[in-house]
């Protein structure tokens, strides 16, 4: 889509909002979300995954909207792994090379995760699945050293419904060496590349309720053991998929951001579930886009955030479609989770973001 017409497409948007406003956002409209972004001292952009390399369209949203990049699936283990034997690099290169070529931050997700296990792992005996642990990293870090600026290099650490001690996830890695894999996995891939910045990368941390003080207190507690051993860390990432169905206080997350000195905040994989939201597209979209403007503003107030990620950039390709499509969800309407529609038109969500990236004081 051309940018005069996504320009049409947005000022129809807001015909009979006031002048100010309308002349206001159609200064924006000419810009790319990375480029407010930018002036508020933030890195923006959106994970992306091989349907870049299909659909034109879609890729030309990523060239005009983002300066950041990560990969959504295509260096998990289980797409990097598809069988004890076999390595299958394709996709992950071929992001990696699209990021390279166009200036993007690359953001390698993830290293170690203890869910999406593929059977062949979950086989092997706790001795085999400490050399793999070892072995993945070290090859994986190594291949996209000088071209992955950042890795997520554990996932979701913790699940408190798992009952172990401390609240961790577990799962294959987790049970090989228990909560010491995060400190291991940190080390080794700081040895593999030592001028990637090094992430944790967790969910839920917004939500108000027992799940996220549980994984809240896990957060505090794992970034002070950390530090004390000595451990490479330099990111926190917090995933933000808002949940607004379930008990929020943005005021207080923001507050419990700002009990990790020394760390970089990354917001990771932003994008906000609808599915209590009424079914009319308009009060569902402002809805949303009231969702975005609100947490960032809260989340933006805090210097130690450096950059906001969205999960995917469109409405069609979220992951709440794919559940959508799946039966997995409350409705089976389109879910609208994302800035872009699945024309690829900006949505009130994209100025909800435009405008918070806008009023970020830095300096
Ligand atoms: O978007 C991803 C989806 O396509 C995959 O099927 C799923 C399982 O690998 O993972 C999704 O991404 C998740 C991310 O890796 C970690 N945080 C939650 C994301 C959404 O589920």
């Amino acid at each position: 889509m051309s940018t005069n017409l996504s320009r049409r497409k947005t000022l129809g948007l807001l015909a009979g909002a006031p002048v100010a406003m309308r002349a206001a956002a159609s200064r924006a409209a000419a810009q790319g979300l990375a480029d407010i972004a930018r002036k508020a001292k933030i890195t923006y952009g959106a994970s992306a995954g091989a349907v870049i390399f299909d659909d034109a369209d879609y890729r030309l949203l990523y060239l005009e909207h983002c300066r950041a990049l990560t990969t959504d699936v295509d260096m998990k283990f289980d797409w990097l792994r598809p069988a004890a034997d076999k390595w299958d690099w394709g996709p992950a290169d071929r992001l990696a090379d699209f990021a390279l070529r166009t200036g993007m931050t690359l953001r390698g997700h993830t290293l170690i995760w203890n869910e999406n296990a593929p059977d062949w792992l979950k086989k092997l005996s706790l001795a085999q699945i400490r050399r793999v642990f070892d072995e993945h990293i070290e090859t994986v870090v190594s291949r996209y050293a000088g071209k992955v600026a950042v890795w997520d290099v554990v996932n979701e650490p913790f699940w408190p419904g798992h009952g172990k001690p401390g609240g961790y996830r577990t799962g294959p890695w987790y049970e090989a060496f228990g909560p010491d894999y995060i400190a291991r996995a940190l080390r080794r891939a700081r040895a593999a590349d030592p001028r990637a910045k090094l992430a944790i990368n967790e969910a839920h941390c917004e939500r108000m309720d027992a799940v996220g003080k549980g994984i809240r207190a896990g957060m505090r507690r794992l970034a002070a053991h950390l530090q004390d051993v000595d451990a490479p860390l330099d990111v926190l990432g917090f995933q933000g998929h808002l949940q607004p169905q379930l008990p929020f206080d943005d005021a207080r997350f923001a507050a419990f951001l700002r009990r990790f000195a020394g760390l970089e905040l990354h917001i990771t994989e932003l994008d906000v579930n609808d599915e209590s939201f009424p079914d009319s597209i308009r009060r569902r979209d402002a809805l949303v886009a009231a969702r975005y403007g609100n947490f960032l503003e809260a989340v933006l107030a805090v210097p130690a955030v450096t950059t906001v990620i969205n999960w995917q950039l469109a409405d069609h390709y979220s992951w709440y479609a794919g559940l959508a499509r799946a039966g997995q969800l409350r409705s089976r309407r389109a879910p609208r989770p994302l800035p872009f529609d699945s024309a690829y038109g900006r949505k009130p969500a994209w100025f909800a973001m435009a405008r918070a990236f806008g009023r970020r004081k830095t300096g």
